[in-house]
């Protein structure tokens, strides 16, 4: 089965996607993700330069083969970009493959190892009563598990909160929250660690006391702090039991997790910007995580991400796949095909896309009582409709970064 061609198709409906349509001799089509959030263009020029003309005419049953010629073959290995364009090709195979097996895509990968996927859904608010609104609001969408950003006095505009404009009228979701913005340069927001570490706790506090000692609760700290602010905040968490504390420092550095690790019980979880399985190494093997936060889209694929998850399973530490609105239908697709698979899934972290990429992308993925389900038709269960996709041009766009008050550059 070769394929005859391969196309990139930037579309930028409610934000930019980028997908790749690898097209076989005898016609089965394949969708693959490779929306990298702010930096979209150089995965496509890395795709239509330097890897659709490789291509053309590869046998399209040869996924793994596939994977190690684009990974090894280009001899520059991981970084965002490369990964994001070898995953799209690996998914798109994935699809291929399932499809012409004339099955969904997770029978592909092992079968179904339970009936759907416990997803999170992001509530946040300025101050306490907008977060109690929003909470409120995603357990009336049918959310079972939260995740809880706030206001910090002080601080003006800050990661995590989902501001009016972001308010869709048609389908009255909010994006909860979408953090790039349009426009040629990124916005700037203010961060104060300090007061963070302060007010948090509270915030905890009141919602455990609002909403009770059950409802899963999850908190993104963004890379935001030093080893030892990470250990305080996850200790200060204990008594509001978190479902997980993430990114609580900027993990390149993966030694630091040792010391977060030695003050707290609280989980975390980690991996969102992570490419590839060396990025996990050592902290799956000295149990520095309890969750890994790679999206299938942002770490090579399907074929990757399983390895990182089969090695993760040893440990008892468990999948948290990255789902924000830069995720495209196509790579959220990929997620729970996956995530349905494997036997140590945790949870999926899922935020509704906007009505325009719901046109752009035909799904067939289920959301009922708190719990996904990547549907039946074989493959992925997602096409692109390129009429709708045509509507909507590429629009430059950027994620925020951060300074402190005294000017410097802080992470994001
Ligand atoms: O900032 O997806 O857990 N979710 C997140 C996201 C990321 C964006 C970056 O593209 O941290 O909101
Ligand atoms: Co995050």
């Amino acid at each position: 089965m070769r394929i005859a061609s391969a196309e990139i198709i930037v579309t930028s409906p409610d934000r930019n996607f980028v997908t790749l349509k690898i097209t076989t001799e005898d016609g089965i089509t394949g969708l693959g993700d490779a929306t990298l959030n702010g930096r979209e263009l150089a995965v496509v020029a890395y795709l239509q330069e330097h890897v659709v003309p490789l291509l053309i005419g590869a046998d399209a049953h040869r996924i793994e083969d596939m994977w190690q010629f684009l990974y090894r073959g280009a001899y520059w290995r991981r970084g965002p970009v490369t990964m994001a364009a070898i995953a799209a090709v690996d998914v798109a195979l994935w699809d291929i493959k399932a499809k012409a097996a004339g099955m969904p895509l997770y029978q592909l990968l092992g079968g179904a190892s339970r009936n759907g996927l416990l997803a999170y859904g992001h509530a946040s608010g300025k101050t306490m009563p907008e977060l109690f609104d929003s909470i409120r609001s995603h357990q009336e969408q049918g959310y079972r598990a939260i995740r809880v950003q706030t206001g910090v006095p002080g601080l003006k505009s800050i990661y995590g909160i989902a501001s009016n404009d972001t308010f869709d009228a048609n389908t009255g979701v909010r994006y909860d929250h979408e953090p790039a913005q349009r426009g040629a340069y990124p916005a700037e927001e203010d961060w104060d660690t300090r007061a963070y570490l302060r007010h948090v706790p509270t915030v905890f506090e009141a919602v455990r006391n609002e909403f009770g000692p059950e409802l899963p609760l999850l908190h993104d700290g963004h890379h935001r702090m030093t080893p030892i602010q990470a250990a305080k905040l996850g200790k200060s968490l204990e008594p509001y039991d978190l479902f997980w504390l993430e990114d609580c420092t900027p993990a390149e550095n993966q030694e630091a997790l040792r010391l977060v690790r030695q003050h707290t019980t609280t989980p975390l979880a980690i991996g969102e910007i992570f490419n590839t399985q060396w990025d996990y190494q050592q902290i799956i093997r000295e149990q520095l995580i309890d969750y890994v936060r790679s999206a299938v889209t942002h770490t090579g694929g399907i074929s990757h991400l399983k390895k990182i998850l089969e090695y993760a399973a040893q440990y008892q530490i468990k999948s948290g796949m990255h789902g924000p609105t830069d995720i495209s239908p196509v790579g959220m697709a990929a997620a729970m095909h996956l995530g349905l698979a494997i036997h140590n899934f945790g949870i999926q972290e899922y935020m509704k896309h906007g009505a325009k990429t719901d046109q752009v992308f035909e799904q067939s993925f289920t959301w009922e009582n708190g719990f996904l389900h990547p549907g039946n038709k074989p493959g992925l269960g997602v096409e692109l409709n390129k009429d709708e996709a045509g509507k909507y041009p590429y629009e430059q766009a950027y994620l925020p970064y951060n300074r402190l008050a005294d000017g410097t550059v802080h992470d994001w």
